[in-house]
């Protein structure tokens, strides 16, 4: 099979609540995905005012001016500006005028040269909010498919042929549920079907979910992917982990899939360089091998390893539950090592072992070649950093404390607490449970011998 039969179409939506990217942010981005085999960009922050709360205003000037570098950027590239309105907020979808202001917007984008379009109404009340909308129309789910279907039915009149992505109110869940049921099934087939899975972030997608979507909703799965968007409740994980639990026969049941990004951009190109070798070729992809080549690409050949060694422990989100393995394996054999065997030995390496882990967030913090990745990349690796501190701490706690040289387990005990404390302050995501777990075993086994 040719490597680029798979997923038609291969995005990454700028779908995330937060700081949006900036103009230059998002033509590097472009050129990013282009080089990994990408073809389409979705333009959809959620905190940009004039594609929600202001969907009917005209972009400012420069916002404008903007645009248009960013749809010639795609166009050069032979790939798709997508652009997303999100209306639903204040859309009187009965009123005429609030129709025409909404085809007029997309109409100015088709002048452009844009021909992907697409109408999200996710993220807003599942009821109808205007008097004149509940007078006429059954349900919300009514309401969206006569307005997307009246945006559908104007943009075939404006000659060349477009495609417009719907994104449902209640995006997530097995297909058969009121709401997306009616709209997948009153929407014309033309139209493509957003869908996350099962859940908002699906830790799984499945075939055989989407084989059981298309047939509740009669659309194959447009598939919006939330990894590795890290906005909201998610805000202190770092989402540079490798994309995991697609079934490679995915894009046989779907029309396509989009990865929603994390306003990190350069962090982002980690996880996305994944999701990138699975979509090219889904029955080969190892997540363990293109995450290493991932790394390498973007921290650069000076600073992989490195790097590397720091990922491992911020690996965690809803696609994965383990968390620093190489850290527990290193705890395990120091415990095993302490009690049956070289007591000084198992000390020795453990320190070793904290001291490489400083020196690691020293490299990055002071100086990565990649100095984007660095920045966006800080408030976790200083967070790394202060583990080493609590782990260089601990292990001479219990060299000492189980030595009976009190005074000085007593001072690496306060010099313990006082990092920990520290520690516990940065709320980022870093080693999940495993230093503290480390931290409390130590704690219990010098109290043993006090
Ligand atoms: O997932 C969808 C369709 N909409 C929003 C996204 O904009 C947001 O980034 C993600 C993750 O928080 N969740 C959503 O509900």
């Amino acid at each position: 099979m040719s490597k680029l039969a798979c997923f038609a179409v291969r995005g990454v939506i700028e779908g995330f609540y937060g700081t949006p990217w900036t103009h230059a942010e998002r033509l590097d981005m472009i050129d990013f995905l282009h080089r990994h085999d990408y073809n389409a960009y979705f333009y959809s922050p959620k905190d940009d005012l004039f594609l929600r709360e202001r969907w009917m205003e005209p972009h400012p000037t420069e916002a404008m001016r903007q645009l248009d570098e960013l749809i010639d950027s795609t166009r050069q590239r032979q790939m798709q500006f997508v652009y997303c309105l999100s209306p639903g907020l204040s859309m009187e979808y009965a009123n005429p005028v609030h129709i025409k202001q909404l085809v007029q917007k997309y109409r100015t984008m088709y002048d452009k040269g844009v021909r992907y379009f697409s109408l999200l109404f996710d993220d807003i009340p599942m009821h109808l909010l205007h008097e004149q909308d509940i007078a006429q129309f059954a349900h919300l789910a009514d309401a969206h498919v006569q307005t997307a279907s009246r945006v559908w039915e104007m943009m075939q009149g404006w000659g060349e042929p477009v495609r417009l992505f719907v994104c449902p109110t209640q995006y997530k869940g097995i297909g058969k549920e009121p709401y997306i049921q009616h709209l997948g099934q009153h929407l014309s087939e033309e139209m493509d079907l957003f869908w996350t899975g099962r859940f908002v972030c699906s830790p799984y997608l499945t075939d055989g979910d989407a084989v059981r979507f298309a047939e509740y909703t009669r659309h194959k799965p447009f598939y919006w992917d939330n990894y590795p968007v890290n906005d909201l409740a998610m805000a202190n994980e770092l989402h540079i982990g490798p994309l995991r639990h697609r079934d490679p026969d995915l894009w046989q049941h779907a029309s396509g899939y989009v990865a929603n990004a994390m306003s990190l951009p350069e962090c982002s190109k980690i996880p996305l360089m994944t999701t990138a070798a699975y979509l090219r070729d889904p029955y080969g992809y190892d997540p363990h091998i293109a995450w290493k080549q991932a790394v390498a690409e973007v921290a650069g050949d000076a600073d992989a390893d490195a790097f590397f060694a720091f990922a491992d422990n911020v690996q965690s989100s809803f696609l994965c539950e383990v968390e620093s393995p190489r850290l527990l394996e290193a705890f395990l054999s120091f415990r095993f090592q302490f009690l049956q065997g070289d007591r000084n030995k198992a000390v020795s390496e453990l320190n070793l072992l904290f001291r490489e882990m400083e020196q690691t967030a020293h490299q990055l913090l002071g100086g990565m070649s990649n100095y984007k990745l660095a920045k966006e990349a800080r408030p976790w690796i200083e967070k790394y950093r202060h583990w080493a501190k609590v782990g260089q701490s601990a292990v001479a706690l219990i060299d000492h404390g189980t030595s009976g040289r009190v005074p000085h387990a007593a001072f690496h005990l306060m010099r313990l607490r006082q990092w920990l404390k520290r520690t516990e302050r940065l709320p980022q995501k870093v080693c999940g449970q495993v230093m503290q777990l480390f931290v409390d075993a130590i704690l219990q086994e010098v109290k043993k011998s006090s």
